[in-house]
């Protein structure tokens, strides 16, 4: 597991990383809070966060509870608080904050590893729930819930920095007569193939529904999100998607939004959906914007 210890001595930060590169955990240290708190948010692989009661900036208990109102869209962190002064009213004080658990400082060799191993197993736990709630089973693709958490953060991070954002939505044309010439495994078959394009091409591309897909795409500008739209279409269109007894070739459909700040989710939403809905219209096989 990755760790970010947060205590003003370097000392410290150095003799725990030592005792916890013995399990093989991987930690890294920083000196104060607004630190810690930075690298919590720009580093999505840290699963445990080990903080000082005592810290130059905000004390261990502020940080607790600011790393508590990380995004949603970040993956599960476990928090111990460590302190050398041990008391029923801190440990409770502690918990009350937003920390898993509580460590001695130094913590107790035995203790602190058997304590490692519960974090371990709650953070597998936790990471598989996730995995499940924003994982699609049939593609293995983000789901619609996934897409959305990520739309929002997308959304956040264009309005902060004023940075380009593009939304495309896209949808298997004439899916219902694959369904109905060949069967609803050979539907499922070509949706998986399409998962596997879509891995292959490296953008993340959502499942939002029966077929069809989504798309974020931020910080390049819209000709070159629209040059990547068209390069999964065109990937679509040479791909043959084996199921049991054919060999099918499918087209898709595509809408292309560009964000206007300042807008809703859903208002970028119905605009790609529109451009969709013309781009059917004008004979499938397409990206419009
Ligand atoms: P269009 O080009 O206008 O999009 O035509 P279409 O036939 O693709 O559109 P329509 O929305 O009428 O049909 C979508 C079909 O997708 C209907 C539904 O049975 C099928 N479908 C949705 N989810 C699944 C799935 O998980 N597996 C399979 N096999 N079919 C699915
Ligand atoms: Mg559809
Ligand atoms: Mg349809
Ligand atoms: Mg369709």
């Amino acid at each position: 597991m990755r760790i970010l210890i947060a205590d003003p001595s370097r000392t410290t930060q150095h003799v725990l990383a030592i005792i916890l590169s013995e399990v093989g955990h991987e930690a890294v240290g920083v000196l104060c809070g607004t630190d810690a708190l930075g690298a919590l948010a720009t580093d999505d692989s840290i699963d445990i966060l080990i903080t000082s009661f005592e810290l130059p900036d905000m004390t261990g208990l502020d940080l607790c509870r600011e790393a508590r109102r990380l995004p949603a869209d970040r993956s599960p962190l476990y928090i111990f608080a460590m302190s050398a002064s041990v008391s029923d009213a801190r440990i409770a004080e502690a918990l009350d904050s937003g920390a898993d658990d509580f460590i001695g400082k130094p913590p107790s060799r035995v203790e602190f590893f058997a304590r490692l191993r519960a974090a371990q197993r709650v953070i597998l736990a936790q990471n598989e729930l996730v995995r499940l709630a924003t994982v699609d089973l049939l593609t293995g693709l983000p789901n619609r819930r996934a897409f959305f958490l990520r739309a929002a953060s997308l959304i956040r991070h264009a309005e902060q920095e004023r940075s380009e954002l593009a939304l495309v939505l896209f949808d298997i044309d004439h899916f219902k007569s694959i369904n109905d010439r060949f069967g609803h495994d050979a539907g499922d078959a070509v949706l998986r193939g399409i998962g596997e394009i879509v891995g292959r091409s490296g953008l993340r591309v959502a499942r939002i529904g029966g077929e069809e897909f989504g798309l974020l795409i931020a910080d390049v500008g819209f000709d070159h999100a629209m040059q990547r739209a068209e390069m999964l279409r065109s990937a679509v269109q040479a791909a043959s998607f084996s199921t049991i007894s054919d060999e099918l070739n499918v087209t898709i459909s595509l809408g292309i939004a560009r964000y206007r700040h300042g807008e809703t989710l859903s208002s970028l939403m119905k605009r790609a959906d529109v451009a969709l809905y013309a781009a059917k219209s004008a004979g499938r096989n397409r990206l419009l914007a």
